[in-house]
């Protein structure tokens, strides 16, 4: 009887824990550092990704070694399959900068040609420096 409460509690606990885990998951892990460190990036998906269609992205933008929101100048996105050496249309591309919200853009119309790996190449503009950031998302 004991082993099973004991058991049991280990469940409840093991649950909990994991539901901590992710609500509580620090931004950090998901995003992506620039090339020279000028920023931190997070993209989070709210549509797809999906290959032959358009998916949209939200960017955040975060202070490098602090993980704070930071301002962003300017900002291009470029889908690039590294893999096979090509890009892909951008004609439908739009960034838009969120209103009231540091460092945050969503991006919409991102047209994958092809399924596969890809690298989607973040440029921003950050007190007056450019820098890139890699984010890699593989299209089903
Ligand atoms: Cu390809």
């Amino acid at each position: 009887m004991q082993t099973l409460l004991r058991l049991s509690l280990c469940v409840l606990l093991c649950q909990a824990c994991s539901t901590h885990n992710k609500a509580d998951a620090p931004a950090s892990t998901e995003g992506v550092a620039s090339k020279n460190s000028t920023f931190f990036v997070i993209m989070d998906w709210t549509t797809g990704p999906k290959s032959a269609a358009t998916s949209a992205a939200t960017l955040s933008f975060y202070d490098a070694n602090h993980h704070q929101p930071i301002s962003v100048d300017s900002v291009a996105v470029v889908p690039w399959m590294t893999t096979m050496g090509h890009g892909t249309s951008m004609k439908d591309q739009k960034i838009v900068p969120v209103a009231g919200q540091v460092g945050r853009f969503t991006i919409d119309g991102i047209y994958l040609i092809m399924g596969g790996p890809w690298d989607i190449r973040v440029t921003a503009k950050v007190n007056g420096n450019m820098d890139i950031a890699t984010v890699a998302v593989t299209a089903p």
